[in-house]
C-alpha cells in the first residue's frame, strides 16, 4: 500500500516569497502545493512543518477528501486564511500525486476540458492617465482580450494597484507602508480613466477596474452607477465582503457587475453572496479556499446561481496554484475568467510550469499531474525575505482598508 513517506515545507524568495508544500510518497511520487500567504507567510509554514506534516506520514495519498475532512473536521478551529491555505496546499499535492500515478493531467480527473483554453486578463497601470493607456495598449498588443484599469489618483499616493517595474507587487517593504488614502479623490477621479480607456479603445475587449475594499456599500453604489457606460466585465471588491448583507445595497443601485472573494476561504464566506446572486463573479482560489476539493464546491454552488468563476491570479499566488487553477478553470461549466498578473523572473529559475499563454488565454500542459517542478537547488539562491503588505491610513490618519 502506498503511503505518504515525506513532507518538506520550502520556504523561498525568488523575486517574491513562496512557500510549497511537498509531498513524497512510498513510490517517490512527489506532489506539489501552494501555502503562499502573502505578508502572513510564516504563519502557514510553522502551520504545515509543525501541526499537519506529523498527521500526513503514513497516510494514504490516494484519499483525498478523506484527508480534506480529517484537516478540516479535525482541526476543531475552523476556516480562516491560514487554516483553509494549509488545507489547500496539502490538497493541491495530493491531486497532483494522483494525476502523476494515474499518467493523467489533473483537469482529465477533473471531468476532462469543457473550453479550448483559459481566458486570462492582466494589469495596466500608470502613474497618470497617458501611462495608463500606453499601458493598456500594450497588453491589446500582446493579444490580451481582457484588461484590467488602474490609475493613480493625483496627490493620493496610496492608490492600489500601480506598478512600479516589471510586475505589480505590492508587498514590497520590510515593514508595512503607510499609504494615504482619499476617497471623495478616487471617486471623482476614477470614473473618468475608465471612459478614457473606452474613447481610445473602444469596446471590443473585456475592462475591469479592482475597488480593492476601499468603499463604503452606497460609495460603490455611487462608483457602479458612474462606470455603467463604461461597460466594466467587472468593479472588484467594491466593499469589503465580511458583511455579505452589504452587497444587497450596491445591487439595488447598478448593473455594473461585481466580483469578489479573493480573501474569502470558505464556501461559507460566499454562500449568501452567491446564493442571493449579489456577485456576478466569485474569486476564491486554489491556494487560499482549501485548494481543488473545496473550490470545485464553491465553484458547483455558484453555478447553480449563475454566478460565475473569476478567480484571483496575482504575482503572490505560485506557479503551482496558478497550474491547478488552469487545470480547473479548463473544466467547470460556469468558468468566468482567470487572473494573470506573471510572476518576477527568478520565480522561473524555481518553478519550471507547463502552463503556456496563447491569444488571450491559458493553457496547461499535458504532463500528469500538475505539470509543475520546484528546483531545490535554485530555490537555495533565494532565501526567505520578510516583506508585509501596505496599511492605508484616510487623511485624518485613520487606518483605512487597504
Ligand atoms: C489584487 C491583488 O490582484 C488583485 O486583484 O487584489 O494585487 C492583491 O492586492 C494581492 O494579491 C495581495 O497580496
Ligand atoms: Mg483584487
Amino acid at each position: 500500500m502506498t503511503r505518504i513517506e515525506r513532507v518538506d515545507v520550502l520556504v523561498a524568495s525568488p523575486g517574491r516569497t513562496f512557500v510549497t508544500l511537498r509531498i513524497t510518497t512510498s513510490d517517490g511520487v512527489t506532489g506539489l502545493g501552494d501555502a503562499t500567504l502573502n505578508g502572513r507567510e510564516l504563519a502557514v509554514a510553522s502551520y504545515l512543518r509543525d501541526h499537519v506534516a506529523p498527521l500526513l506520514i503514513g497516510r494514504d495519498p490516494a484519499r483525498i477528501e478523506d484527508t480534506w475532512q480529517y484537516l478540516y473536521r479535525g482541526a476543531y478551529w475552523r476556516r480562516g486564511p491560514v487554516t483553509m491555505t494549509a488545507i489547500a496546499a496539502v490538497d493541491t499535492a495530493l491531486w497532483d500525486i494522483k494525476g502523476k500515478t494515474a499518467g493523467l493531467p489533473v483537469y482529465e480527473l477533473l471531468g476532462g476540458r469543457s473550453r479550448d483554453g483559459v481566458l486570462v486578463y492582466s494589469h495596466a497601470s500608470g502613474s497618470d492617465v497617458p501611462e495608463l493607456l500606453d499601458d493598456v495598449e500594450r497588453f491589446l498588443d500582446l493579444g490580451y482580450r481582457a484588461v484590467r484599469a488602474q490609475a493613480a489618483v493625483p496627490g493620493v499616493g496610496g492608490t492600489y494597484g500601480v506598478r512600479k517595474g516589471k510586475v505589480y507587487e505590492p508587498a514590497a517593504t520590510d515593514l508595512p507602508d503607510e499609504q494615504p488614502w482619499d476617497t471623495e479623490a478616487y471617486l471623482r477621479f476614477a470614473p473618468g480613466y475608465l471612459a478614457e480607456v473606452r474613447e481610445r479603445f473602444g469596446f471590443g475587449f473585456h475592462l475591469l477596474h479592482d475597488v480593492h475594499h476601499r468603499l463604503s456599500p452606497i460609495e460603490a453604489a455611487r462608483f457602479g452607477k458612474s462606470v455603467e457606460d463604461c461597460a466594466l466585465f467587472w468593479m472588484e471588491d467594491p466593499t469589503p465582503a465580511e458583511n455579505q448583507e452589504a452587497f444587497r445595497l450596491i445591487r439595488r443601485h447598478t448593473t455594473t457587475p461585481i466580483a469578489t472573494g479573493e480573501v474569502l476561504n470558505s464556501i461559507w464566506d460566499v454562500k449568501d453572496l452567491i446564493t442571493e446572486q449579489l456577485i456576478d463573479y466569485v474569486r476564491t482560489t486554489v491556494v487560499h479556499a482549501g485548494g481543488i476539493t473545496h473550490l470545485r464546491r464553491i465553484f458547483d454552488l455558484a453555478a447553480l446561481y449563475q454566478v460565475r468563476t473569476g478567480s484571483h491570479g496575482a504575482t503572490d499566488l505560485s506557479p503551482v496554484s496558478m497550474a491547478a487553477a488552469v487545470h480547473l478553470d479548463l473544466t467547470v461549466p460556469n468558468f468566468g475568467i482567470q487572473e494573470h498578473m506573471g510572476h518576477p523572473d527568478e520565480a522561473a529559475e524555481v518553478f519550471r510550469t507547463g502552463v503556456t499563454f496563447a491569444d488571450g488565454m491559458l493553457h496547461p500542459s499535458d504532463a500528469p499531474g500538475l505539470g509543475v517542478e520546484y528546483d531545490d537547488r535554485a530555490a537555495e539562491r533565494y532565501p526567505y525575505q520578510q516583506r508585509y503588505l501596505p496599511v492605508a491610513r484616510r487623511l485624518d490618519g485613520s487606518v483605512h482598508d487597504w
